[in-house]
């Protein structure tokens, strides 16, 4: 694929495909359990929620919390709560031992519906939830750790989910893994690109400078000194990535800087929380 220079872009054609099954599975559940990255907890949420989950009864996972700072993280915490009204749980699929409060708000969120079941007559059934958000996010993995073991497939790309799948938890809960959909105008490239360094677009739809040249844009005057300090750059040096690769010697003929490979491992050194904990969103926004 044509990579364009400038411009951040996916095919909607399966979003699209997505988008519509997810519809046609809604009516099929109790409620819906949407999971958020904790790096960009307020640009990984889904614009049209509430017109595609249909009011469903919901609540928020805010996972991979394991890679930034609980004290800032529980600011953000306190402002999605506010604005959803639902219940908000941090979550990391790496290191959360307990992940047994989902299993319980899951079950609580689901009793009405099946009490209405119940009041016609038929047999009480298992809460189904359905787990949605953005590619990458980590729903495969929560699922997984729920049932302790791999049920469903997970990985480090975009689209590692192709089909919905149901996994029973336990005789009391059914959750269906969603591959991730992007439910947002391409036309928003600030929240885009915000999305690509989380890795929720596939790397097909942009060229890794103008994705590592925007993360070091978008860093605050302290994250800057982190990532300097990582690179060892020099404090009253500027932090670029022709001054990594300089830093790194990571250089090509004639000691020109490797700006592609400078590129991505400064993206994978991100992304691994290597270089440290940040959100990347703000909260003035
Ligand atoms: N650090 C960290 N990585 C995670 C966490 N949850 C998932 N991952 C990783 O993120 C990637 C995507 O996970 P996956 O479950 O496939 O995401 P999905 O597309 O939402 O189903 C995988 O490489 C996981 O190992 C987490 O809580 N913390
Ligand atoms: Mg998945």
């Amino acid at each position: 694929m044509k990579k364009d220079k400038t411009h951040i872009h996916w095919y909607p054609g399966h979003i699209a495909k997505a988008e519509r099954k997810l519809k046609e599975q809604l009516s099929l559940v109790d409620a819906v359990i949407e999971v958020i990255d904790a790096r960009i907890p307020l640009s990984s949420r889904y614009d049209n929620i509430t017109g595609l989950l249909n009011q469903k009864p919901r609540f928020l996972l805010v996972n991979k919390s394991d890679l930034v700072d609980k004290n800032e993280l529980d600011k953000y915490i306190e402002i999605l709560k506010k604005e959803t009204g639902t219940s908000v749980i941090p979550t990391s699929a790496k290191y959360n031992k307990d992940l047994n409060v989902i299993v319980k708000e899951a079950i609580k969120l689901s009793e009405l519906r099946i009490q209405v079941i119940m009041a016609k007559g038929l047999l009480r059934r298992p809460a189904r939830i359905m787990v949605v958000g953005l590619p990458n996010v980590g729903k495969s993995s929560i699922i997984n750790k729920l049932t302790r073991s791999s049920k469903t497939k997970t990985g480090a790309k975009a689209g590692v989910t192709r089909q919905q799948q149901w996994v029973r938890i336990n005789p009391q809960l059914e959750l269906l893994d969603t591959p991730g959909i992007i439910p947002m105008k391409q036309e928003d490239q600030e929240r885009a690109v915000k999305l690509a360094f989380v890795n929720s677009v596939g790397d097909n739809a942009y060229s890794n400078d103008i994705v590592a040249r925007e993360l070091l844009n978008v860093l605050n005057d302290k994250q800057t000194n982190i990532f300097k300090e990582y690179y060892g750059i020099e404090q009253n040096n500027e932090l670029t990535l022709e001054n990594i690769a300089i830093c790194r010697k990571w250089l090509i003929r004639n000691q020109e800087p490797d700006i592609e490979r400078t590129s991505g491992y400064l993206l994978k050194d991100f992304r691994e929380g290597k270089i440290g904990k940040f959100i990347l969103d703000n909260l003035n926004l």
